[in-house]
């Protein structure tokens, strides 16, 4: 064999020995350049999700996900749950898995809000869950409750027709203030106002893995607003005229309109029409300087005038979403694949076996919702992927 021949199959056997060696010991690496991985990017991976990870230097150092730890570093970050009375048993489940899953070692403090008074038995059985601050505050009336001025015989029959349309709530104005409550107040609690990050949590949900990371610290860090765990199509005749609107606005406002946005997630011509897709609102963490500030503020306030929320019955996750697809640039928009989620009747189950394994996750990958006919995460994937 000729020298240049020998030293070539040297060359080879090193690369070749080097790239085992790396796969076997190096997960990362193995993932990237695995055959399925390969033909997929060949393919363009249109069906392959496309979760951005949490990088490693965020999992707490021991490993052990679940332990009791002194964190140093946090976030000025709460849980703000909002609840009835009646919800006190699916309150409490959700506050054992979230501490169960995460807060344990974090210690991150909790504020419950009502529009009535919280009762001694909802205190005292949440309270006996946790050793961090728990908060229980009293929603104002004009924060909640059906401005005057809305015209309650236009206000009537368009619940009426909801109704009869068996549109789900399409009867309930307590839902309506609900979502304007979610959409425009909350952030502006007197409890709430002193923490920049909230994740919001509602009574009967679930978290299935344990989140061995901070996800206030990582958003913060990679200058994220807004993030989700679930995205689907919103029922249309609950929001009839909301997106003429929110042209309206951006017409009137285009200073407020981020560059690089994720309007194209929303809309397939160019904001015409709305596609429907939003962020399932139940699970957010987010940043409130965003909905604190001049672009979100002049949004919620225009949005409100119309009378939408009562009119119609425009809910907190459209709203919100819209405003991070329009005010924020998409990649300040993150999806969590590492945060299993459950709210019934959808669960987000993490997409890749590793995260799935690390999270010791008690959800089914088979049942997430990801890619179910009704979620809108395939149109994230291919805009989020260009
Ligand atoms: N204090 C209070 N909280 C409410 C009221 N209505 C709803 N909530 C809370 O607001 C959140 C959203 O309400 P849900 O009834 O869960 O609405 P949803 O998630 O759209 O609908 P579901 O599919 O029924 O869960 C939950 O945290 C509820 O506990 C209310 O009238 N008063
Ligand atoms: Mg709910």
């Amino acid at each position: 064999m000729q020298t240049w021949a020998r030293y070539l199959l040297l060359v080879l056997g090193i690369v070749i020995s080097l790239h085992f060696i790396l796969s076997v010991t190096q997960e990362d690496y193995g993932r990237a350049t695995s055959l399925a991985s390969l033909t997929s990017q060949l393919k363009g991976g249109s069906k392959q999700p496309s979760p951005q990870p949490v990088p490693d230097d965020y999992y707490i150092p021991t490993g052990e996900a679940n332990s009791t730890l002194a964190v140093d570093r946090r976030a000025n970050a709460t849980f703000v749950i909002l609840a009835r009375n009646s919800d006190v048993s699916g309150a409490v489940r959700s506050v054992r898995d979230i501490e169960d899953r995460f807060n344990r070692g974090h210690g991150y403090p909790y504020v419950f809000l009502n529009e009535e008074p919280f009762s001694e038995e909802f205190k005292s059985r949440v309270s006996v869950l946790s050793g961090s601050l728990m908060e229980f505050g009293l929603i104002p009336p004009d924060h909640w409750n059906q401005p005057d001025w809305i015209d309650e015989d236009k206000a009537r029959a368009g619940r009426e027709k909801m109704v009869a349309d068996k549109i789900i709530y399409g009867g309930s104005v307590s839902y309506r203030n609900m979502c304007r409550f979610n959409s425009g107040f909350f952030f502006r609690h007197p409890l709430v106002q002193k923490y920049r990050w909230y994740w919001r949590i509602e009574p009967e949900v679930h978290f299935h893995c344990d989140i061995g990371f901070d996800p206030f610290l990582f958003m913060e860090d990679n200058n994220k607003v807004y993030s989700f765990t679930i995205t689907m199509y919103e029922f249309e005749k609950t929001i009839s005229t909301l997106w003429e609107h929110v042209r309206k606005f951006m017409k009137m406002h285009p200073e407020y309109v981020a560059e690089d946005n994720a309007m194209g997630f929303m809309s397939h011509d160019g904001g015409n029409k709305y596609n429907l897709c939003h962020f399932w609102s139940n699970f957010e963490i987010a940043d409130m300087d965003f909905w604190r500030g001049p672009a979100y503020t002049a949004f919620f306030e225009y949005l409100d005038s119309t009378g939408g929320f009562y009119y119609e019955r425009w809910g907190d996750a459209p709203v919100h979403s819209i405003a991070a697809a329009i005010f924020a640039k998409k990649d300040q928009i993150h999806f969590f694949d590492e945060i299993g989620y459950e709210h019934n009747p959808y669960i987000h189950c993490p997409q890749s076996k590793d995260t799935w394994k690390r999270g010791r996750c008690s959800c089914d990958q088979a049942k997430s919702f990801d890619y179910d006919g009704y979620s809108c995460m395939r149109h994230w994937d291919k805009f989020m992927k260009g």
